[in-house]
């Protein structure tokens, strides 16, 4: 699209559509270098805008697409002519005489050569799909609109050597040959659905099969399809699925629907994955898992996204959005659904560490940047860019919110309720509170806030106690900073769970001022900009534990001293909370270091620090995932978060200088736990289960550590390790630390070898990409551009800009800040070469450019540079000029 064709859409502008279509019957003809599509569209006007006027009262039919070289289209079996309608880049428009009736088009479209990965397009040798959220239009004209459903029956033609396997959504109907090696197979899905949702694949395709029976005893066929060589790395996913499928049963008493469920693995795609009715389409990177090729945490991801997509049946697909402003409806919801999934099948804790840190370091940064929108946006220029951490990982904290508000089964009621009520329905977020309200008697007007105000709400919380009375007061003070169209907030409804610890960290009971009783732990709701709540009999000044388990998204102050957070840390009842304490002592000893480095002072360190970490290390009752999560310091990205000005040296100088330290403080009992660990790991087979991860992890944060000390006998651990592990989660570790290690020789060797290995397997080349891109050795984007030109490297693969691009802009700040300006000019240069290819991963990348009003003046100039240059590069597509566009606002 040219730039000066992006336009505002408007939430308020919003209208149902004057016509809906009943059945779409769809055939696609697949050729090498073309393919043919002819759409039979069964319509009526919507009974919605009027009763159907016969004649000159009918509105004109506006058809979306785009890209399409239209071959025929006639109405009720009447062929058209040119002058019987009108033709424009992104419109089909035709003037029905009757309030029902068919249209048929035929147009061809050129998948071989889409490098946008949006519509019908090709994956090395593979046909396949993303329509979400405006790419059907790029396969035939349509009501390309979410609240437009309809029942789709689908007819796919190849030629059968090359593409044996032809899928679509629902069920397999009938298949056969054709004259001239070709074959072809229609397949109908029974449930109406929008557009967005379609999906077709032809490939050569190998499957795994499985199969699983609901809880009413229906029998579902299971199929994973991937290409040949990685048939031996889907067993994680279709386990995955299985009990995927299995809690939804239970935790949310939904069942599948269709006979058949398949989800099909593609190297090049633009996200994770795509929940189209029946037919899943992933990133292989979230399908693909076996000890030797993926770490725990590819595991894990893996685990996620097949539930989320598999949710999404119900929360999209069954109850879908009217509108793509609604987007967090299915969105933030199935975030939240996944997370409670990953929480039962792993740590629920380290779960909600893991969230809550990524949701403080990046959504956060969102949410305080030009692109700040709220949970249901007011208005866009491209909805692929509002696939945000706002909508999605907020949106699943209003969500979580909710649950907090009404309890575990008020909010099963109001569920349940949301999807009985809504079923085949395109709905609302407004629905959705509406289902919750109901379904408890109460109401969320207020509470609704968090759908339409942007911004990070701040919480200051300070205490009094009077010791005559026994009472404890804590008063809370919100805030919500202005954001773009935003200047002025009203106050938000807060969940703050809390409790009150006596002096041997004990939970006291928590009564306040005209209860009778009280629970140990509970949830205020803190309503007003300033609200005080006092509990009364407290016998000693408490201390307080707010916000437990990370209750709501905002800023929580509260001043604790060093000696609290301690204190915290090992005796506060909540695990995010003893987590959280941590962190606070962590962010205050940085941020002194920091100061430091910045007045040129000697760094000196608050031993208070090796402490807390020493008696956790040396805790072998402990979690063992806690106690590695607790030894991570805060990233630079949080610390940059944090501070008002972001001195990225200051801060890497800060956190190198305190790993340093700990590690050579606590080597003795880092060195004791990771031989212990690798000992176990080295006899005992990969396992992807909880106790199994959280060895690994206390085992590669323990060597992270160790090797700072340049120590002789860690190197030979490290290099066996890197040598010798039968799985990736310690290869790659080992890896990772060589590489921002000072021996260049094992790096080099390593590097190397694991190259070598691993040179047919693309995902795992993305890690070794990864790993060079992100580490903080000087000369980082040197190696950047020398590896852009290793052949398993192309720009049009998602998974390659992400490994090699987006790793050294997002995680290598050293480098990428450099104050030449060097690292900001190389990602303009890749933004202008990808905005011709690939306009939506374009966009993406520029997150880190966007965030130029956290530095210095100099790299404010530099970057903005940089960000105009883009903006006059040439013709931009509306994803990329509209980021760039509003963060130079
Ligand atoms: N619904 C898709 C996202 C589609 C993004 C389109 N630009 C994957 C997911 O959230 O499940
Ligand atoms: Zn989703």
């Amino acid at each position: 699209m040219r730039t000066e064709q992006a336009k505002t859409i408007y939430l308020k502008d919003y209208q149902a559509p004057d016509y809906l279509i009943d059945e779409t019957t769809l055939t696609f003809e697949l050729h090498e270098d073309h393919t043919l599509v002819h759409a039979q569209l069964v319509m009526r006007r919507n009974p919605e805008k009027g009763a159907g006027l016969p004649g000159a009262g009918l509105p004109p039919l506006v058809l979306d697409g785009q890209e399409l070289e239209l071959l025929a289209v006639s109405l009720d079996d009447r062929e058209l002519a040119p002058g019987d309608y009108q033709l424009d880049d992104s419109h089909l428009t035709l003037q029905p005489t009757a309030a029902q009736f068919t249209v048929d088009s035929t147009v061809r479209i050129h998948p071989e050569s889409n490098t946008a990965l949006e519509g019908l397009y090709k994956s090395g040798s593979m046909f396949c799909t993303q329509c979400e959220a405006e790419g059907f239009r790029k396969i035939t004209y349509y009501l390309d609109r979410p609240d437009v459903m309809s029942k789709f029956t689908t007819t796919v033609s190849a030629e059968q050597h090359h593409y044996p396997v032809l899928l679509s959504n629902g069920n397999p109907v009938a298949s056969g040959s054709e004259e001239g090696g070709r074959h072809w197979a229609t397949w109908e899905d029974p449930f109406k659905k929008p557009a967005y949702l379609f999906a077709l694949v032809a490939g050569d395709l190998w499957c795994v099969e499985d199969s699983f029976t609901t809880m009413s005893g229906r029998n579902v066929a299971l199929r994973i399809y991937v290409e040949p060589e990685n048939i031996d790395k889907c067993q994680h996913a279709m386990d995955s699925l299985k009990k995927s499928m299995r809690w939804d049963e239970e935790a949310y008493g939904r069942e599948y629907d269709l006979d058949i469920f398949m989800i099909v693995a593609v190297n090049d795609f633009n996200m994770g994955a795509m929940e189209n009715k029946g037919l899943n389409i992933f990133n292989s990177s979230a399908v693909l898992a076996r000890a030797e090729t993926a770490t725990d945490a590819a595991h894990q991801r893996v685990e996620a996204i097949v539930a989320h997509e598999y949710f999404h049946n119900w929360s999209g697909n069954r109850v879908t959005c009217r509108d793509w402003f609604q987007l967090s409806l299915k969105e933030g919801f199935t975030v939240f659904r996944d997370a409670g999934f990953s929480s039962d099948m792993n740590s629920a804790t380290v779960k909600r560490i893991e969230d809550v840190a990524f949701l403080r370091t990046h959504q956060f940064a969102e949410d305080s940047g030009p692109m700040a929108h709220s949970v249901r946006p007011d208005s866009f220029i491209e909805i692929s860019n509002f696939y945000t951490l706002t909508v999605y990982e907020k949106g699943s904290e209003v969500v979580g919110m909710i649950r907090t508000l009404l309890g575990a089964e008020g909010f099963r009621k109001g569920s349940d309720l949301y999807f009985e009520r809504h079923d085949g329905q395109a709905v609302t977020c407004d629905d959705f509170v509406k289902a919750m309200e109901d379904a408890n008697g109460v109401d969320l007007t207020q509470f609704k806030r968090w759908y339409s105000q942007s911004g990070t709400p701040r919480l200051e919380v300070s205490e009094a106690y009077d010791a005559a009375a026994q009472r404890y007061t804590l008063t809370f003070r919100q805030s919500c900073p202005p954001t773009p169209g935003q200047p002025t907030k009203e106050p938000f409804v807060i969940p703050v769970a809390l409790g009150l610890l006596d002096a041997q960290g004990n939970d006291l009971p928590l009564r306040l001022d005209g209860e009778a009783a009280g629970a140990s732990s509970r949830v205020l709701s803190v309503t007003e900009a300033e609200q005080s709540f006092s509990f009364v009999g407290v016998a000693a000044k408490p201390l307080p534990s707010l916000l437990r388990g990370f209750s709501a998204p905002v800023k929580l102050s509260f001043p604790y001293d060093r000696d609290q957070l301690m204190f915290l840390m090992q005796h506060d009842s909540d695990g995010f909370n003893r987590w959280e304490a941590g962190q606070q002592l962590s962010v205050q000893v940085l941020q002194e270091l920091i100061g430091q480095h910045q007045r040129g002072e000697a760094l000196v360190l608050d031993p208070r620090l090796l402490h807390a970490l020493r008696s956790l290390i040396e805790d072998e009752s402990l979690d063992q995932a806690m106690v590695a999560e607790m030894l991570s310091l805060p990233g630079a990205a949080y610390l940059s978060e944090l501070s008002e000005v972001a001195d990225i040296d200051a801060i890497h100088a800060a956190r190198e200088f305190a790993r340093a330290q700990i590690g050579e403080a606590l080597f003795a009992p880092l060195w004791r736990r990771y031989q212990a660990n690798r000992e176990v790991s080295r006899h005992s087979p990969y396992v992807a289960e909880e106790s199994h991860f959280a060895r690994r992890a206390l085992q590669n944060i323990a060597l992270s550590y160790l090797m700072l000390g340049n120590d002789p006998e860690v190197l030979a651990a490290c290099v066996d390790q890197f040598d010798n592990s039968d799985n990736m989660t310690e290869r790659l570790t080992a890896l990772a630390v060589l590489v921002n290690s000072p021996f260049e020789a094992e790096r080099g060797r390593a590097l190397q070898m694991f190259a070598e290995h691993f040179k047919d397997n693309p995902l795992v080349m993305d890690q070794w990409f990864s790993v060079q891109a992100a580490s903080y050795l000087p000369g980082g984007l040197e190696r950047v551009k020398e590896l852009m030109k290793h052949p398993a490297f192309t720009l049009k693969n998602p998974n390659k800009v992400r490994a090699l691009i987006g790793a050294f802009a997002g995680q290598n700040l050293v480098n990428f800040h450099a104050v030449d300006g060097s690292g900001y000019r190389f990602l303009a240069d890749q933004i202008i070469a990808l905005n011709a290819l690939n306009p939506q991963i374009a966009a993406r990348q520029l997150s880190p450019l966007t965030r130029w009003r956290k530095y210095d003046a100099a790299r404010q100039a530099l970057m903005k540079a940089e960000l105009e240059r883009i903006l006059v590069s040439g013709e931009l597509s509306s994803d990329v000029y509209e980021v760039v566009s509003k963060s130079l606002a």
